[in-house]
C-alpha cells in the first residue's frame, strides 16, 4: 500500500488551541506526522510519495467559492488589521442574527466556523491544500495496480463542510477524494468514519446527495465534540434520504460495543454496492487519547482493519484525527497491516 504525504503540513502549527478555557498547546500537531511515518517505516511500508499539485475543480465542487475566497485571504486580512496573535473568531451568528458575511475579519472569522479553538495562521492555508492534494492523489492512484493506498492528511478534514472550518479541519480532503473518484467516472462511493468525531463537515456535504453514501461511528453528540450535529435520527435529506447512517456511542464505549456497530456500517456499505469505499480514519477512539472517551486497545485497531479488508473494495485511507501522541503511529499503522493481513 502507497502512501501519500506532504511535507507542507509544518506550515500549518498554530501556538494555540482555545481549550478548558486556557490556551494550550494544539492536541493537533505537526509531530502527529513523524509519528506515522516513522511506525510506518519500521512496519516496512513503502517510503511516502509526495503528492501531485491539487486540482481544484473538485475543491470547488465541495467547498463554496465565497469560503475558498475567506480562507485564502483571511491571514493576510487579519495582519492587515494589525492583530497580534493568531486569528480566532469571537463572535458567531447565533440563532435569530443575520447569516450574512460581513467585512471585517472578526465577523468573517466567526461566519465560517464551526468551533473557536482552531487557529489560523500564515501557513494554514497552503498546509490545507497540501493535505486535500495527499488525498486527492492517493484517490487516482486507485486502481488495477493499487487497490489501496493511505492519504497522510495533516490538516485533517472532517469538520470541514461546504463552508465551515473547525475542529483543527480546513478543507475537507475526504470529501474532495470521493468527488475525485467521482469525476473520473465511479457512480456511487462510500465513506466510513471511524474517527472518535462525528464528520458533521463530510455529512453536511453530502447530505442532499445519493451518489455518496455517509457512515459515521463516533462519541454521541449529548457528550463529545462537535456536539450540534451526529445524532441517529439524522438520515438524509430529499434525494439523500436514506444515505447518511449515525451510529453515535457513550463514554466509556469499549470495542465490544465499537465492534459490533462497525459490523452494522459495513453490512450498509456493502449493501450500497460502492465503487470504493473511503475510510476517514481517526485513532483517536484509542483508551489513551486524551480528549476522547472511547476505549480501543491498540489490538483492537488491527481487528477493525482487518474487518474493513473484508468489503473486498478498492479503499483509500485518509488521516483525521488521533492525539495520544507517541501512539498514534502504532495504532494507524495496526489498522492498516490488520486490512493488509500482514
Ligand atoms: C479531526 C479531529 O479529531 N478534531 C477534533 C477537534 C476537537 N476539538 C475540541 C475538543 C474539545 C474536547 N475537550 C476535552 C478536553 C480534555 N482535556
Ligand atoms: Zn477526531
Amino acid at each position: 500500500m502507497k502512501t501519500i504525504a506532504s511535507t507542507d503540513h509544518q506550515l500549518h502549527f498554530p501556538k494555540g488551541e482555545l481549550s478548558g478555557g486556557e490556551f494550550v498547546r494544539p492536541y493537533e500537531c505537526p509531530e502527529r506526522w513523524d509519528y506515522i511515518v516513522k511506525a510506518l517505516a519500521e512496519g516496512g511500508f513503502s517510503a511516502p510519495l509526495a503528492p501531485d499539485e491539487l486540482d481544484m475543480s473538485a475543491v470547488r465542487q465541495i467547498h463554496s467559492g465565497d469560503y475558498l475566497h475567506f480562507l485564502n485571504t483571511a491571514w493576510d486580512q487579519w495582519e492587515a488589521e494589525g492583530f497580534n496573535g493568531e486569528a480566532l473568531p469571537t463572535v458567531i451568528p447565533a440563532r435569530r442574527m443575520q447569516q450574512r458575511e460581513p467585512s471585517h475579519i472578526d465577523g468573517r472569522l466567526g461566519y465560517f466556523a464551526m468551533a473557536i479553538e482552531t487557529a489560523i495562521t500564515s501557513g494554514t492555508y497552503a498546509a490545507a491544500k497540501s493535505s486535500a492534494a495527499c488525498a486527492q492523489t492517493a484517490a487516482r492512484l486507485l486502481g488495477p495496480a493499487d487497490s489501496s493506498a493511505f492519504a497522510l492528511c495533516r490538516p485533517p478534514g472532517h469538520h470541514a463542510g461546504i463552508d465551515l472550518y473547525g475542529g483543527y479541519c480546513f478543507l475537507n480532503n475526504a470529501a474532495i477524494a470521493a468527488q475525485t473518484l467521482l469525476d473520473q467516472g465511479a457512480s456511487k462511493i462510500a465513506i466510513l468514519d471511524v474517527d472518535f468525531h462525528h464528520g458533521n463537515g463530510t455529512q453536511d456535504i453530502f447530505y442532499e446527495r445519493n451518489d455518496v453514501l455517509f457512515v459515521s461511528l463516533h462519541g454521541d453528540p449529548q457528550h463529545a465534540f462537535p456536539h450540534f450535529l451526529g445524532y441517529a435520527d439524522e438520515v438524509g435529506k430529499g434525494i439523500g434520504e436514506g444515505y447518511n447512517i449515525n451510529y453515535p456511542m457513550l463514554p466509556g464505549t469499549p470495542y465490544s460495543i465499537w465492534g459490533d456497530a462497525l459490523t452494522d456500517a459495513l453490512d450498509q456499505v456493502n449493501r450500497y454496492l460502492p465503487d470504493a469505499v473511503i475510510i476517514s480514519l481517526g485513532v483517536d477512539t484509542f483508551e489513551e487519547d486524551p480528549i476522547s472517551f472511547f476505549k480501543l486497545t491498540s489490538e483492537d485497531f488491527t481487528r477493525y482493519g482487518q474487518a474493513i479488508s473484508a468489503l473486498d473494495l478498492p479503499t483509500l485511507f485518509v488521516m483525521e484525527g488521533g492525539y495520544a501522541v507517541e501512539e498514534i503511529g502504532i495504532n494507524t499503522r495496526n489498522v492498516l497491516s490488520g486490512f493488509l493481513n500482514k
